[in-house]
């Protein structure tokens, strides 16, 4: 499967088109739009979300409900499109229009001072668009597919935020997958632990005041995982290194790890490692799953557990220290509409990008053409990898 997305934040509408979805599976406008709906939620959210009510038009490869094997294309309308119609006209516009929204006070740590240099843009905007975080619409928009197709072969996928702006939310222990999407489903910050709820919201309130944002880390974990997904063979075929880049690829994200993590630096081997146990019923087993799912670069059948560390959003309503590009002279940033944090939204996101990883993964490895067949294939696989 590959997939490539297109679409300005304030252009008439994003796109994806995806090739390699096997034929025959169940897909409806409505699997992807639920989850659409999920990236748009989230305290802390800024005005956009107030306009945007995204909605996914599938336009090609799907017929009758079900996927027909032919590419996938995906399409959602920016509504806000209609006050951006001059600024982001595909026509030539007059030199007075051309100066409406123009950007020539990069923000620090966004793409605009480094995409303008390398694009020789006369117009930061012309970068901003593209390196908005609304393309993270169209990374859900093709997670949902992926993740329809890993709910029909029982591997189920949830995520949920483990820190936002400093505050810890506690991880009860011996969670299923189904739990923790149910308990974080009902939380405006994504949490497991109701009671660091309060305290996130004023938080992000009072960042808001500040005219200042928040980042934080969030967890995917993906359960019912076949054994071997991935392989030790080659370095681009190690499935957590795919994972690892599809993490930080989303919009703001700055490092990832897998089970205990960058912990596992500070214990011994004894600690660390999975130990492996076997009984008729589940087949081999670990005790403990501190690697997060993975040996070798392949699933070894535990839940894969999966976080990724988000920078608080550049977009600052109280701008930082920058330079005007026309001038040279010191200058506050440019001030453009933001999130205060959108930490419960990358949740969302980052559910998405790992179960696109996940699903790419099994089509690798079983048959990709006729989904029927290929669920056959991947119950007789398991009967197999329980017997070993
Ligand atoms: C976003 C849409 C954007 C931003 C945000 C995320 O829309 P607008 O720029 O029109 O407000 O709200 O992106 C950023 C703040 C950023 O720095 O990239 C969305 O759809 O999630």
């Amino acid at each position: 499967m590959r997939f490539i997305t297109a679409g300005e934040s304030h252009g008439p509408e994003l796109t994806a088109i995806i090739e390699g979805l096997p034929a025959g599976m169940p897909l409806s406008a409505d699997d992807i739009n639920l989850e659409l709906a999920r990236r748009q939620g989230g305290y802390g959210r800024g005005g956009r979300m107030l306009i945007e009510k995204d909605q996914v038009r599938i336009t090609s490869g799907v017929r009758h409900g079900k996927t027909l094997g032919s590419p996938v294309t995906l399409v959602v309308e920016n509504k806000d499109w209609k006050n951006w119609t001059s600024v982001m006209s595909v026509e030539e516009v007059s030199e007075k229009e051309k100066k409406i929204r123009r950007l020539n006070k990069p923000r620090p740590g966004h793409a605009d001072l480094v995409g303008g240099i390398k694009y020789k843009h006369d117009d930061l905007r012309n970068v901003l668009e593209r390196s908005s975080a609304r393309e993270t619409t169209m990374r859900v928009a093709i997670g949902a597919i992926a993740k329809k197709m890993l709910n029909e072969l029982q591997i189920e996928v949830a995520g949920h935020v483990a820190i936002l702006g400093g505050i810890k939310a506690t991880i009860p222990e011996n969670l299923t997958v189904s739990e923790i999407k149910e308990i974080s489903e009902k939380s405006d910050v994504r949490v497991l632990d109701p009671t660091v709820e309060v305290e996130m919201r004023a938080l992000i309130d009072q960042t808001k005041k500040n005219g200042d944002t928040i980042g934080g880390v969030v967890e995917v974990v993906i359960g019912g995982v076949p054994i071997g997904l991935g392989s030790y063979v080659q370095w681009d075929r190690k499935l957590d290194a795919k994972i690892a880049q599809a993490v930080t690829s989303i919009n703001a994200f700055k490092g990832v790890e897998f089970g205990i993590g960058f912990e596992m630096g500070n214990k011994p081997g004894s600690q660390v490692m999975d130990e492996i146990v076997w009984s008729k019923e589940t087949g081999y087993t670990r005790t403990s799953n501190n690697l997060g799912g993975f040996e070798g670069g392949m699933t070894n059948g535990m839940p894969i557990i999966v976080r990724g560390v988000m920078k608080p959003i550049p977009t600052l309503y109280k701008p930082l220290q920058s330079v005007n590009i026309d001038t040279k002279e010191p200058y506050k940033a440019s001030v453009e509409r933001s999130d205060s944090t959108a930490v419960p939204a990358a949740s969302v996101v980052c559910e998405a990008v790992v179960a696109t990883e996940v699903a790419q993964a099994v089509l690798e490895k079983f048959s990709s053409d006729s989904f029927e067949q290929m669920k056959e294939e991947i119950e007789q696989y398991r009967r197999y990898t329980q017997t070993f």
